[in-house]
């Protein structure tokens, strides 16, 4: 009999507060599967995966968690480890499904009956406009690296503000923009599969107008939501002792960093990368990628350990000095505190949610429950080093953990399980993990700690 497993509610107490909130993340092409119904019409993923060997195991997200049927069971999922925020995205190609700019009603109108059946639960809605899942038929006219892009998105931001109105209380415009660039457009093992190195400087550039520009749309349309967007990354260290390695972790922290967090939040872009995108750019664009966020979301999984790769672009290494994740990832939590740090150090940086945060680990399935002491342990760590940030008064209002479910892992198809909850890609079966429990009885008792009366509450956490 295996002992079950809990959070210690009395170290995180700092996080059980009004002002930070726990929740769970997902993205619309890795759960929802369904992707011609509706009026859906492809992405660049769905483009991507039809071509051998870009995905390790040969999955696609055609059916995934089959979440686009399953959403109700899932919304009592959620309700059932009782988290405060679910962050998930939109597919634009159900919005849009074409160019002619009309709104397919059939694809928002999906979304605005999960927000609002969200909402009857108590759980606020934060919604991502892009992750990851271009329309293959923006990409056909040169994708993030076509300006239009950028105007079309603003137009597809506009579009779900107006037809979800105050049902989101969050909007996260763009997922991790340095994966679109450096996965999508560099190394080619994301879609659109391309290893172009202008490319990816022209789709950053595009991709942080868009940005910009989607700010606007949303803050006219959505004025009471809370708007920002989501950036990732960790700490760059030196593969070795060597200058040459210690140059490739300068140069990724540079871009995996500073070139997003930058523009954004000081309105240029950093010195080493001004040439390189001057062609890209127009009077007003820094203006308008600087537009002031109400937050910014970090996703966080692992430090980078760097050497000069291929062509000069950087890369990342897999470590040795602490314990891996099945991704090859080092559990190396102080990494948070880190890239925190770097960009305090930085910026004037808006209040910060901790977007994603989670580990693919093997599961121990045993009958019905699913053991998996791993992830439990990897979140209660990173929820430690957030916690005392937030005690020495780093203003972080969120951990949102990656993820509901078990689901299409991008490049590594279906084999990688980042999920609270075990999904049987046969039968659809969700089964909530023992690190899903654990974070339901966290929930329980955040929920119970604020329903005591204020001055029980200011005592306790003294
Ligand atoms: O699954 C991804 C997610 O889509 C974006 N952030 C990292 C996760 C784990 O790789």
């Amino acid at each position: 009999m295996k002992q079950s497993l809990s959070f210690d509610t009395d170290t995180l107490k700092p996080l059980m507060t009004d002002d930070f909130v726990l929740g769970i993340a997902t993205s619309s092409y890795q759960i929802e599967g369904a992707t011609t119904a509706g009026g859906r019409t492809d992405s660049v993923w769905d483009t991507f995966c039809r071509k051998p060997g870009n995905i390790a195991d040969q999955s696609t997200g055609e059916v995934a968690c089959d979440h686009y049927q399953h959403w109700q069971e899932d919304v009592a999922l959620l309700v059932e480890l009782g988290v405060e925020v679910y962050r998930f995205s939109i597919s634009w190609s159900r919005v849009f499904p074409d160019d002619s700019g009309v709104v397919n009603e059939e694809g928002l109108s999906f979304y605005r009956r999960l927000a609002e059946a969200l909402r009857s639960h108590g759980i606020r809605p934060m919604v991502t406009l892009h992750h990851w899942d271009l329309p293959q038929y923006l990409q056909d006219r040169g994708g993030w690296q076509n300006r239009d892009t950028a105007l079309r998105f603003a137009e597809y931001a506009a579009a779900v503000a107006t037809g979800l109105g105050s049902s989101v209380d969050f909007y996260t415009t763009i997922n991790e923009p340095w994966c679109i660039v450096h996965l999508g457009h560099r190394t080619g093992v994301h879609a659109p599969g391309l290893r172009d190195q202008g490319a990816a400087v022209a789709a950053t550039h595009h991709l942080l107008l868009a940005h910009g520009l989607a700010m606007q749309a949303l803050r006219e349309r959505a004025p009471s939501a809370e708007l920002g967007i989501v950036l990732n990354g960790g700490p760059s260290y030196p593969y070795s002792e060597s200058n040459a390695d210690a140059e490739a972790a300068s140069i990724l922290e540079s871009e995996q960093i500073h070139r997003f967090a930058a523009p954004i939040l000081s309105g240029h872009y950093p010195q080493d990368f001004q040439s390189q995108v001057a062609t890209y750019m127009r009077p007003g664009d820094l203006e308008t990628i600087a537009a002031p966020c109400d937050y910014l979301g970090w996703n966080y999984y692992t430090r980078n350990l760097v050497k000069p790769g291929e062509n000069g672009v950087p890369e990342i290494v897999t470590g040795q000095d602490y314990p891996l994740t099945e991704m090859g990832w080092e559990v190396y939590p102080e990494g948070l505190r880190e890239v925190i740090s770097i960009l305090r150090e930085h910026y004037d940086v808006p209040p910060l949610y901790v977007s994603e945060n989670g580990a693919a680990f093997e599961d121990q399935l045993d009958g019905e429950t699913v053991h998996d002491p791993d992830r439990f342990h990897y979140i209660q760590r990173h929820l430690q080093v957030i916690t005392d940030m937030v005690q020495s008064g780093v203003d972080i209002r969120g951990y949102i953990c990656w993820t509901l479910l078990d689901n299409f892992e991008w490049a590594e198809g279906c084999s990688k399980r980042f999920g609270l909850v075990h999904v049987d890609f046969d039968t659809q079966e969700r089964v909530i993990k023992d690190s899903g429990k654990a974070y339901a009885n966290l929930n329980a008792d955040k929920a119970r700690i604020m329903a005591s009366p204020r001055e029980k509450r200011i005592d306790c956490a003294r």
